[in-house]
């Protein structure tokens, strides 16, 4: 049994506008959090102690990290050297310089021969000596469109099309690393990527429309015992057999992440055997205060009293609250700044409220059920300027819903079944190095 320790999307020098200067040290608190979270990861790593250290990628907000930065991250996985933890740093689009080769903020390491310390930026099969027996790490960095593909080949092409010719070249290159593959020793894939059906906040597909995504049958091959993922910051288990793991951010990035437990997983390898378990960390907690005073008769008592009622101590808050024009003169910015003071940093937004806007369609509020073409014809019903093109609108919507019942992910899914068959096909035929 192997025991792995996955942690993901440090961005280690990210968030400093939601802390301060510490005057004890000069440095931004925010970035001092980011340190001692990654070092309750390291110290788990060597207190189990674990056989081998995935790292999913993202190590900092970009590819050249202000040496402060690079030497904390440094200073955190040289612990793991001391403890001869054999560790992979996979290389992820923020670590990637925009000019030039991949990975520059994360090659150092294989520059300097760190010992047991690997750099995944290329796709690639590395065999990893571990204290409890040999391991395969299959390393899939961020995929950019020029790392498989020519300009020529993708002249005039849809993004669609080059995408999917992406996909369907990954596939080639991958059964060319999995052919190469040991089957009696534990396999893991360790890639930084969107897959199709990566999830943020309540269940809303996060990759639609945003391009280039991986199937998930590419993921969930028979040869891997365990799939770990990074890039989206959301922990979330995508498949359990094999296990396809998002162990998500070690902090909260931004207020997009407010609600999201953050953490790290250790895994147990056996071959046909894995076992998970997601260890939260105990991070610095994000708050929103929503509040309407607009129809408030004291715009300033409901906001104390909307303050009063969270636990703001030590919290990254922000405070949104509605108001109108005329009620602007009843708040005390000062008294407001007072009772805030006990956050860790706060913001304050006031959004004002125009009485002249246009009253929203009562039958589109929030709290009612309707079908999208129902809806459509509620906002078409109360748009006089739409009138004309009212019925041909209507019968686009319907046309691209129907668009959207016959492409559902089980008719990808048995796609993807076909295009994997065809890659072995094509794989055994060529014997392509790709990458
Ligand atoms: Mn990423």
């Amino acid at each position: 049994m192997i025991k792995i320790l996955h942690l993901s999307d440090i961005h280690l020098g990210s968030g400093f506008a939601h802390g301060r200067i510490n005057p004890a040290t000069g440095l931004n608190t925010r970035f001092e959090d980011f340190v001692s979270t990654l070092a309750r990861c390291i110290d788990r790593a060597i207190a189990e102690p674990v056989d081998l250290v995935l790292f999913g990628g993202d190590a900092f907000p970009d590819a050249t990290p202000p040496p402060v930065v690079q030497e904390a991250f440094a200073g955190q996985f040289r612990r793991l050297v001391d403890a001869e933890i054999p560790t992979v740093l996979l290389v992820g689009n923020h670590d990637q310089h925009s000019q030039g080769a991949g990975g520059a903020s994360l090659c150092i390491y294989r520059t300097l021969g760190v010992p047991g310390f690997v750099v995944g930026d290329r796709l690639q099969r590395h065999d990893i000596e571990t204290r409890n027996g040999p391991i395969q790490v299959i390393t899939l960095p961020w995929l950019t469109r020029s790392t498989l593909l020519t300009r020529p080949e993708t002249e005039g092409m849809s993004l669609v099309e080059v995408n999917q010719l992406l996909i369907d070249r990954l596939r080639i290159a991958m059964e060319g690393e999995i052919r190469r593959l040991n089957p009696e020793i534990p396999t893991v894939l360790l890639a930084h990527l969107m897959t199709e059906t990566a999830r943020f906040g309540a269940e809303r597909f996060l990759a639609v429309g945003k391009g280039f995504t991986v199937p998930m049958g590419l993921l969930t091959r028979p040869c891997f015992d365990y799939v770990a993922l990074g890039h989206v910051h959301r922990h979330q288990i995508l498949s359990e057999n094999p296990f396809v793991v998002y162990p998500g951010s070690i902090e909260r990035v931004d207020f997009s992440e407010e609600s999201e437990e953050k953490g790290f997983v250790l895994v147990e390898v056996e071959p046909g055997k894995t076992r998970l378990e997601f260890c939260p960390l105990p991070v610095r907690p994000f708050c929103t205060l929503r509040v309407d005073v607009s129809e408030a008769d004291d715009p300033q008592a409901a906001l104390l009293k909307a303050i009063a009622h969270e636990p703001i101590q030590d919290t990254v808050v922000r405070l949104i609250y509605q108001i109108r024009s005329e009620q602007m003169d009843q708040i005390d910015s000062a008294a407001l700044h007072q009772v805030l003071e006990s956050a860790h940093t706060y913001t304050i937004h006031a959004e004002l409220v125009s009485q002249l806007a246009r009253p929203r369609l009562p039958e589109l509020g929030t709290g009612t059920c309707i079908t999208p073409m129902d809806a459509l014809k509620a906002y078409l019903d109360n748009a006089p300027q739409l009138q004309d093109i009212a019925q041909e609108m209507q019968d686009a919507a319907q046309a691209l819903l129907r668009l959207e019942t016959q492409t559902s992910l089980a008719d990808l899914e048995r796609e993807e079944q076909g295009r994997v068959k065809q890659a072995i096909v094509e794989a055994e035929t060529s014997q392509l190095r790709l990458l």
